[in-house]
């Protein structure tokens, strides 16, 4: 191990030189007293023994598997990421929001469709008018597995797009987006959870950023009309299910084990477009949806149609049946749930607390009108700047510290006697991490299966850790031993902008197909085309048709098997809209063919019995060369082949 400062000398001095540090301590206002810094020293050292042992256990040798898939966000890069827990290291980059190079995500025929499928009448018009297919950027926060009675059960992973109020969907049997859902209504989609229990029947998104209900121009200087929406998205249709405005902004979400809750934080109460304003309030509030009461006025068909979704009132002033605001201080952040089903921990952000809420005691906020704050159980003062919660399968939660730039181990059960009284001391334990944690997890720890091994924690900055590489630095992902009494870093992990979130899933969960099933809906319009065409996709077979409607359209079917392109050339003409389709026949593990077109901005993945199109312009008259970009052969170099663009009227 290297002999890096792990202790905490530094650090106070680097949180002030931070960005995000000088801008939350401005936003603190002095309003914190510094209460926790003294008994850290103490508590952070982990003995070298320990992290030598620790060490061991995440060293994962050649040949070997890892013991978990780790699914990541990329944050604005757009990507989802899959590492393997705990060697840390990276096994594959699924695209999802971005346009990705070497798969051709974004461009080909199937993943424009898949952009395209769901998106409203307008947002198609405004991309047809900017002359773009698609929005080929994302910002991805949140990667979250589908439930079944509050386990993982492997089927699907959700994501959110805050920068184009998106939600997709990722299979989990190839690995690949199924669905996007552009969300009307709702602005900038952020927290976002799956319904854990009975089973993931929805995706429950937090609209962030408030905007005119209807954002049409004419009210937009009136504060007054803006709302925040809650969207509940049905997760087998890919479609908004519902909708729900709120007081106040939506920040992150969970959900609880019964089925019968979601809830947000907001740390806009104050509905203030300014910095100051938007920290006025000592409190802000966690919002509990009612479920069953939102799907029974949904189906009287209760509220108004807005864009094709059925949008309720459950703002303060409505007093619904819809929701109920708990006050937590203050700009309150992570909404995490416990493995125990019972307690929900919402980050306090710039209060130094957590505040646990149980959630058994919601039933009375709805039924008897309860006082909202006979819902808080416990609220231990952890360090500053708590983000997010992670649990273990022993009654201990992990908070991060963003300004104090440590996880904190602490236990659910002795905040909740400190609460009422007791005098003990719920801390166990603080690790300094480097630097600025945001999201941290445990393996399963967002589930009823919580593990009690491995805690990720996702630093935003990385500073020092790494050889320099420039202005913009690496974030790092740490890997934190939890098995103990005491934590210990034993991973460093540079990451490409941003992870913010990650989940740990046993590899029992997942399964993932080695060849694609010739029939897979994803090319099912590309098959409907071919049979149209008069072509069999599962033959090695060739072909080149001209449009009878618009002779302007080619359409170039060909197969590959290594190392060769069915096809040895085709011809066009100049300016012919050429659609090529090629089928890979090869069902070989790990047969992966690609088809560049040289000089038309082309490229696609084609995998193990997978087809795959994309649709150009034929260039300027001329000889152009394709060839598979990904090695596949030892003839691999010769798999290319050449496209013959005649001049116009030849
Ligand atoms: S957020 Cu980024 S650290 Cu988008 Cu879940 Cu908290
Ligand atoms: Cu096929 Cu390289
Ligand atoms: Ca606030």
């Amino acid at each position: 191990m290297s002999e890096r400062p792990n202790t905490g000398i530094s650090r106070r001095g680097l949180l002030g030189a931070t960005a995000g540090g000088a801008a939350l301590a401005g936003a603190l206002g002095g309003r914190l007293a510094l209460g926790t810094g003294a008994g850290v020293g103490a508590l952070a050292l982990g003995t070298s023994a320990a992290v030598a042992q620790a060490a061991e256990g995440f060293n994962v040798a050649p040949g070997q598997l890892d013991t978990h898939y780790g699914f990541w966000s990329s944050g604005q890069t757009g990507e989802m990421r899959i590492l393997g827990i705990p060697s840390m290291r990276e096994l594959m980059r699924v695209p999802v929001f971005n346009r990705c190079s070497a798969t051709g995500w974004g461009e080909t025929n199937e993943s424009v469709r898949i952009h395209q499928r769901t998106m409203s009448d307008k947002t198609k018009k405004l991309l047809a008018a900017n002359g773009k297919k698609v929005h080929d950027n994302g910002d991805l926060h949140h990667v979250h597995m589908s439930f079944t009675d509050g386990k993982y059960d492997g089927k699907y992973l959700f994501m959110n797009d805050k920068a184009n109020t998106r939600v997709a969907r990722v299979r989990a049997d190839v690995m690949k987006c199924d669905a996007i859902l552009e969300i009307p209504n709702a602005k900038a989609i952020h927290g976002m959870r799956p319904q854990k229990a009975p089973l993931t029947k929805y995706i429950f998104c937090n609209g962030e950023d408030e905007a005119p209900l209807v954002n049409d121009g004419t009210t937009m200087q009136d504060v007054s009309t803006y709302v925040n929406i809650f969207t509940a998205v049905d997760a087998e249709a890919m479609m908004p299910a519902w909708q729900v405005m709120v007081s106040g902004n939506l920040d992150n979400c969970d959900a609880d084990y019964e089925g019968k809750w979601a809830f947000s934080t907001s740390y806009n109460s104050e509905m203030g477009m300014t910095l100051a304003d938007m920290t006025a309030a000592e409190a802000d509030h966690v919002v509990v949806f009612n479920i069953a009461a939102i799907e029974a006025a949904v189906a009287a068909g209760e509220g108004q149609e807005l864009n094709g979704v059925r949008v309720l009132d459950g703002r303060k002033e409505a007093n619904s049946q819809f929701t109920r605001y708990i006050p937590i201080p203050n700009n309150p952040h992570g909404c995490n749930m416990a493995p125990d089903k019972v307690h929900l921990c919402i980050g306090g952000k710039l209060s130094p607390t957590v505040t646990v809420l149980d959630v058994t005691r919601f039933d009375a906020l709805f039924n008897d009108n309860a006082d909202p704050m006979t819902t808080i159980v416990a609220q231990p003062e952890l360090g500053l700047g708590p983000l997010h919660t992670a649990f273990d399968g022993r009654g201990f939660a992990y908070t991060s510290l963003f300004l104090d730039s440590q996880v904190v181990k602490w236990s659910i059960a002795d905040a909740i006697k400190a609460y009422a009284g007791e005098a003990v001391d719920p801390i166990k334990d603080k690790v300094d991490v480097q630097y600025q944690p945001g999201h941290l997890k445990t393996v399963m720890g967002e589930t009823s299966e919580a593990e009690n091994n491995w805690l990720v924690c996702l630093c935003k900055f990385s500073k020092d850790r790494f050889l320099n590489v420039g202005p913009l630095k690496p974030e790092n992902d740490q890997l934190i031993d939890i098995s103990g009494d005491k934590m210990v870093v034993v991973h460093d992990g540079p990451n490409f902008a941003e992870p913010h979130d990650a989940i740990a899933v046993a590899a029992s969960k997942v399964n993932p197909l080695s060849a694609w099933n010739r029939q897979d809906p994803i090319w099912a319009e590309t098959r409907k085309q071919a049979e149209a065409d008069g072509v069999n996709l599962d033959d090695w077979q060739d072909m080149v048709i001209r449009d009878k409607d618009d002779p302007k359209k080619v359409r170039v079917y060909m197969s590959s098997q290594a190392p060769s392109f069915a096809l040895e050339s085709f011809t066009v003409k100049e300016g012919d809209e050429v659609t090529v389709i090629v089928t890979n026949l090869d069902d070989i593990d790990d047969l992966t063919h690609g088809f560049t077109m040289g000089n038309h901005g082309v490229a696609m993945e084609i995998g193990p019995l997978a087809t795959a199109s994309v649709t150009f312009t034929a260039a300027n008259a001329g000889v152009y060369w394709y060839y598979c970009q990904w090695f596949c052969h030892a003839l691999h170099m010769e798999m290319r082949g050449r496209m013959f663009v005649e001049p116009t009227g030849a």
